[in-house]
């Protein structure tokens, strides 16, 4: 290899081409190590990397036509202010020079007001540990802005892992490929979870059984031995009921139960209560699949659960993490190395935020916290003592709000406020874009470095930039510390450069130089993490029962909570809606790029028959879908894929591309989960109507 410096010289000399080692900065629990073929300056292809184990050599079609998003005609390449009113679209090109000096001037003047008044709003639009959170928070904290509480995804289930296994830990993600038994439990892995997908499918070869648990019939529950279509948010209670039936039929590991668990006596006793007919009523799907469900769950070893983020989007999503992630110490699926579970591997990556962020910055100061999950609300809020400034200034950045957030009326209303300062670091003119003050042209993964963890495998990965910043386009820490001087700020850490950020965020705990051989680092985690009980709680034990969830006045042991909106509980919004990935976006990324448009068609409901006829709504009509919160135009799809009761409005549309200039998010509510402060996108009641 020699010092290749993640670049192969041989292809670079032989045909004035050269490779450059990245990582995939979406928000998808892969993490793939990515090629990139650079010829003459330009990107031309992305590759997976076949040396990456995780990765296997394989992207998804997303990525795999990552060049068309980079070099995308509609790129923003120049700093644009504002020259129409708020959402006219209209913007003037302007220098870097003329719009940085202006957006410090206007925060330095809130700041010297209240600095609480300016809010930071970003996420996971790279998942990158320096672009995300190291310049920019330094850059907040000396300023003492409001904090923002990221709860927009996962933060219900990495609580619920957080009070059970005291981390986001879990199995090892390779040995899924040795598991008999795979519950896949509110995941469609084929579209959000491809690499695992490739293992469960190992594991099917070898003889494992894989069942799907999802109200959806997505593509992965087609592909698997068995699928329970359960109501949304009435996971707790089904996982409630197969230890019912663990219990009665003794498929327990006690001695795994005595060691390693903490509240079983407890937990046995609630589990009684919730015999098969008792879930099967609230989950909608027969006893006889729950006994059976169970009976595979108690008797298969090794077992495992894949559980994803889709059950924990409405009101009991807490809970049904934690009763799901209760079940492998139940029968001592952790003493295997293919048994247990995972939601979220990212709690096993030794990243040292605090060298990243410099919270020292803060300077004692303690700010008010802004959930950006309510950021339609939070907007509309006047100065009050229990919320402090009213919000004069936002900075975006790695994210869409005014697609993605829930309650999009109200997250409009919010952006469009005339007195409102808002500066949009962006690649595209995204829907949040189209209401900045100043739109600022950042660079994408292919033009910048970065280091990252991740959420399915345990591999730290490096990314270096494989081409020239394009345009003007800076990269988010760049545009921080030009903000930065501008704003006066003279600490040396707001001059650090982003390699230097890059050997920060793991400091001696990885091995930097093998990054920059290979791209990428693995984390050394034993095999069977817990086969011998320590998980990361207090007791070292998986706490079923959990002393810190019951002394903030919280149920201790988990629980079936009906959702906010329970089916059947509205005569005039009758059906559940859920709003789940769609295949070829990422959120609300892609969207714009033609051919991946173009697969996805329309924005779409997929819809039950017998729910359509009784609408007399054929397949391909356009709908009117429509609650108090607002009304939402698409395509109706009648489809096998919907179950009675229930229907699929697939995210996350652009709103501009939608037919009515909205999305999904018109629809669904701004209330949180029972922990986590998350929000409920799929605890949605709606009608329906042929448009
Ligand atoms: N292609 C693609 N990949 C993605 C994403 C994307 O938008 N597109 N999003 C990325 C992001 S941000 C995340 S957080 C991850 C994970 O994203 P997730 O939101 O976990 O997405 P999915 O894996 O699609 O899993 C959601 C599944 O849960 C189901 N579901 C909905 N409600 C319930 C319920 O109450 N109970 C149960 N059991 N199931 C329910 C849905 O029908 C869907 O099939 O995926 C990432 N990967
Ligand atoms: N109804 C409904 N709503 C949902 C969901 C759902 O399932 N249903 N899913 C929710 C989930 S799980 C999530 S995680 C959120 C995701 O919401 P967001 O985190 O907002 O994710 P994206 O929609 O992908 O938008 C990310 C933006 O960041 C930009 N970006 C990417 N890289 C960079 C960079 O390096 N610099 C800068 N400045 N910008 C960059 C991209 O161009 C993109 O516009 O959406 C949530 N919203
Ligand atoms: S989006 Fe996910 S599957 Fe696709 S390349 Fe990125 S990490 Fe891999
Ligand atoms: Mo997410």
């Amino acid at each position: 290899m020699s010092s290749t410096i993640g670049i192969s010289p041989s292809v670079s000399l032989l045909q004035g081409s050269r490779t450059v080692l990245g990582a995939c900065p979406h928000d998808c629990p892969d993490t793939c190590s990515l090629i990139t073929t650079v010829e003459n300056g330009i990107a031309v292809k992305v590759a997976g990397n076949p040396a990456h184990r995780p990765t296997d050599g394989v992207l998804c079609t997303k990525v795999s036509r990552y060049t068309e998003r980079s070099y995308h005609p509609e790129r923003i390449l120049q700093p644009l202010r504002r020259s129409g009113t708020k959402g006219s679209h209209r913007y003037e090109p302007v220098s870097w020079n003329d719009a940085l000096a202006d957006i410090a001037g206007r925060l330095q003047a809130i700041a010297a007001n209240n600095p609480e008044a300016i809010v930071p709003y970003s996420y996971a639009g790279t998942m990158g540990l320096v672009q995300g959170e190291s310049m920019a928070a330094r850059f907040f904290n000396k300023m003492g802005a409001s904090l923002l509480d990221r709860t927009i995804c996962s933060s219900a289930g990495g609580e619920a892992m957080a009070q059970t296994y005291g981390a986001k830990v879990g199995m090892k993600v390779e040995f899924f490929a040795e598991s008999k038994l795979i519950l896949i439990w509110g995941s469609n892995s084929i579209t959000s979870n491809l690499h695992f997908w490739r293992l469960a499918q190992a594991a099917k070869r070898g003889g494992a059984k894989l069942i799907c648990i999802d109200p959806r019939r997505t593509e992965t529950a087609e592909k698997c031995h068995e699928h329970v279509q359960l109501r949304p948010g009435t996971d707790a209670a089904l996982a409630l009921a197969m230890m019912h039936e663990l219990v009665v039929n003794d498929w327990l590991d006690h001695d795994y139960l005595a060691q390693h668990t903490l509240g079983w006596n407890a937990l046995r006793e609630r589990a009684l209560r919730w015999n098969p007919e008792r879930a099967a009523a609230i989950c909608g799907v027969t006893a006889q699949q729950i006994r059976s469900l169970a009976r595979d769950w108690g008797t298969t070893h090794p077992a495992a659960i894949r559980l994803n983020y889709g059950m924990q989007r409405v009101r009991g999503g807490g809970n049904a993490v934690r009763a799901v992630a209760c079940l492998p110490a139940l029968t001592g699926a952790w003493r295997h190395r293919a048994g247990g579970a995972l939601l979220s591997s990212s709690g096993t990556f030794p990243v040292d935020k605090a060298a990243l962020q410099r919270p020292e910055l803060l300077a004692g100061r303690a700010p008010r916290t802004i959930n950006m999950s309510t950021i339609g609300d939070d907007l509309l809020r006047e100065s009050s003592p229990a919320f402090g400034p009213k919000i004069e200034a936002l900075v975006v950045y790695n994210s869409n709000p005014v697609a993605v957030a829930p309650e999009s009326s109200k997250v409009v209303a919010g952006f469009a406020r005339d007195d409102l300062f808002t500066v949009v670091l962006e690649h595209f003119q995204t829907d949040t874009a189209d209401y900045a003050d100043y739109i600022l042209p950042a660079t994408t993964q292919l033009e910048h470095w970065d280091v990252h963890l991740a959420y399915g495998h345990t591999d730290v990965l490096l990314n270096r930039p494989a081409i020239a910043p394009l345009g003007q386009a800076k990269p988010n820490t760049q545009i921080f510390r030009e903000l930065a001087q501008r704003m006066g700020f003279t600490e040396p850490c707001f001059t650090e450069d982003d390699e230097s950020l890059c050997r920060k965020a793991y400091g001696q705990r990885v091995d930097f130089n093998l990054l920059l051989e290979q791209g990428f680092a693995t984390l050394d985690v034993p095999d069977a993490p817990f086969a011998h009980g320590g998980f990361p709680t207090a007791s070292g034990k998986c706490e079923f029962f959990s002393e810190a969830l019951s002394r903030q006045g919280l149920d201790g042991l988990p629980d079936h909570l009906p959702n906010y909106e329970e089916a059947g509980s509205s005569a005039r919004y009758p059906l559940a809606m859920i709003s789940p990935p769609a295949r070829n976006f990422l959120n609300s990324s892609f969207v714009n790029v033609r051919s991946l448009r173009d697969i996805e068609g329309e924005p779409l409901l997929e819809i039950h028959a017998s729910d359509a006829a009784v609408r007399g709504i054929a397949s391909g009509a356009v709908v009117r879908v429509f609650n108090d919160r607002g009304e939402y135009r698409c395509k109706a799809e009648v489809s096998a894929r919907a179950r009675p009761g229930v229907v699929n409005g697939l995210g996350v549309w652009w709103r501009k591309f939608g037919m009515d200039g909205t999305n999904v998010n018109q629809l669904t509510s701004q209330k949180l989960t029972d922990m986590g402060r998350g929000p409920v996108f799929y605890d949605c009641l709606v009608e329906v109507q042929a448009a």
